[in-house]
C-alpha cells in the first residue's frame, strides 16, 4: 500500500508519516518546505520515541512539492501513483487568516483543487489500487471551526449541524470539504473527508494554546520563569484528540471505511482550557497565578464545540486510547526536556 502524504513536513503530517510507515504502508511525504536539516536531532534528544520527526529522506521517500502549482502536483501524483493521498497541506492557522485570508483561501481551496485535479487526471489510467475501492483514496483534512459558532445545547455536532464557518480558515476548509466531495459524487473520486476537532501533542507549535500553557508551566518546575501563566480565555470548552488518536483514525479512514463520507474525528468529551491548565500546573509542582492576557484573548472566540464521533466508530472500529490526563502527560514531558536543554 503506498501513501502519498501532503504537509507532511507540518505536526500532524510527521505523525502520519511515523504511523503509516509502521503500519506497513510505503510512504512518500511530500511538502512545500524542505525536510529539517537537523533531522534526527529531536530524536537523539529525546530517545527512540519522537514520531515527530521521521527520517524523511531515508526510510520514508521525500520529494519537495508546492501544492499551489498544479503541474508539478500532477507530476507528483502521475509519477508515484499512490493507493492513498492523505492532503494534510495547508494554511492551518485560523488566527492568521484574519491577517491573511488570500494565502489561506488559496492555499487550502486551490491546493485542494490541484490534488483532485491530480488523481481524477491519472485515475482513468491508473491500474487498480490496492484499497477497497479499487481507486486512489484521498483523505482530505478538513476542521470543526466549519460548524461555527453553536450554542452549548447543540453540543455533541454530528456531522449533519450546520455549517456556519467564522473566519477565512473555516470557510476555505468547509469549501475544500464541500469540493472534494463534489469529486466524489461528479467524477467517481473516492474521497473521505474529517471534520478534525482540536488535537495537540509533542512538537505542536506554541502559538497554539495547550503548547503555550505546557512550556510555561514547564519553565515554571525549572525555575526559569516565575510562577505566572498568562492565558487568553481560559473559559472556552474544547474537544482534544492526542495527536497519536488522529493519525491512527487517518489511517483506519484509508485503510478500513467503505465508501465515501464526511466524518468527525474527535474525542467526544468537552475540555475547558482551565480545566487543562490546573492539570499542567499540577505537574509543574508549583502553585502558579494565572493571569489574563488581553493579547492572547481571540475576537468572538466560540465558546464551545464538541464533536460526536458515532459515525467515525461505527465505520471503522476506531476509537481514542489516550486520556486527556496522558495526552497533556506527553505534552508536558515534552516541554520539560526542551526548556531543561535550551
Ligand atoms: O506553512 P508551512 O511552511 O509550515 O508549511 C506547511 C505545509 N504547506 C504547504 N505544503 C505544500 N504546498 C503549499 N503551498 C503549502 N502551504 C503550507 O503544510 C506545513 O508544513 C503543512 C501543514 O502543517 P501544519 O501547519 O503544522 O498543520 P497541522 O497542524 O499539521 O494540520 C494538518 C491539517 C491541516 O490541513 C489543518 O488545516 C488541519 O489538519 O487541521
Amino acid at each position: 500500500m503506498r501513501s502519498l502524504i501532503t504537509g507532511a513536513c507540518g505536526f500532524v503530517g510527521s505523525y502520519l508519516a511515523s504511523e503509516l510507515a509502521s503500519a506497513g504502508h510505503e510512504v512518500i511525504a511530500t511538502d512545500v518546505n524542505e525536510f529539517p536539516a537537523d533531522e534526527g536531532a529531536d530524536r537523539r534528544r529525546s530517545g527512540a520515541e519522537a514520531p515527530w520527526r521521521p527520517a524523511f529522506g531515508r526510510e520514508i521517500a521525500y520529494r519537495r512539492c508546492d501544492i499551489l502549482d498544479a503541474d508539478a502536483v500532477k507530476a507528483l501524483i502521475a509519477d508515484t501513483r499512490p493507493d492513498n493521498v492523505f492532503h494534510l497541506a495547508a494554511q492551518s492557522s485560523a488566527a492568521r487568516s484574519l491577517e491573511e485570508p488570500r494565502l489561506t483561501l488559496e492555499t487550502n481551496v486551490f491546493g485542494t483543487l490541484n490534488v483532485l485535479e491530480g488523481v481524477r487526471r491519472l485515475a482513468p489510467v491508473c491500474p487498480g489500487a490496492e484499497t477497497r475501492s479499487g481507486k486512489i483514496r484521498i483523505l482530505s483534512v478538513g476542521s470543526c471551526e466549519e460548524y461555527g459558532r453553536r450554542s452549548p445545547g447543540e453540543m455533541p455536532l454530528g456531522e449533519k449541524s450546520p455549517v456556519e464557518p467564522a473566519s477565512p480558515y473555516a470557510v476555505s476548509k468547509a469549501a475544500q470539504t464541500m469540493l472534494a466531495m463534489q469529486y466524489a459524487r461528479s467524477f467517481g473520486l473516492d474521497v473521505v473527508a474529517t471534520r478534525s476537532f482540536s488535537h495537540t501533542g509533542p512538537a505542536q507549535s506554541e502559538r497554539f494554546v495547550l503548547p503555550s500553557f505546557a512550556r510555561q508551566c514547564a519553565e515554571i518546575k525549572a525555575g526559569k520563569r516565575p510562577p505566572v501563566v498568562k492565558v487568553g480565555n481560559i473559559g472556552v470548552v474544547r474537544d482534544f484528540l492526542d495527536v497519536r488518536d488522529v493519525v491512527r483514525a487517518y489511517r483506519m479512514m484509508a485503510d478500513e471505511v467503505d465508501g465515501t463520507g464526511v466524518y468527525n474525528v474527535c474525542s467526544g468529551r468537552g475540555l475547558k482550557l482551565a480545566d487543562a491548565l490546573d492539570i499542567l500546573v499540577r505537574f509543574s509542582g508549583a502553585s502558579a497565578r494565572i493571569e489574563q492576557d488581553s493579547a492572547l484573548a481571540r475576537p468572538a472566540d466560540i465558546e464551545v464545540l464538541v464533536g460526536d464521533n458515532a459515525k467515525l466508530r461505527r465505520a471503522c472500529g476506531w476509537e481514542p486510547r489516550h486520556s486527556t490526563e496522558t495526552m497533556l502527560q506527553a505534552l508536558f514531558e515534552y516541554w520539560e526536556r526542551l526548556v531543561r536543554e535550551r
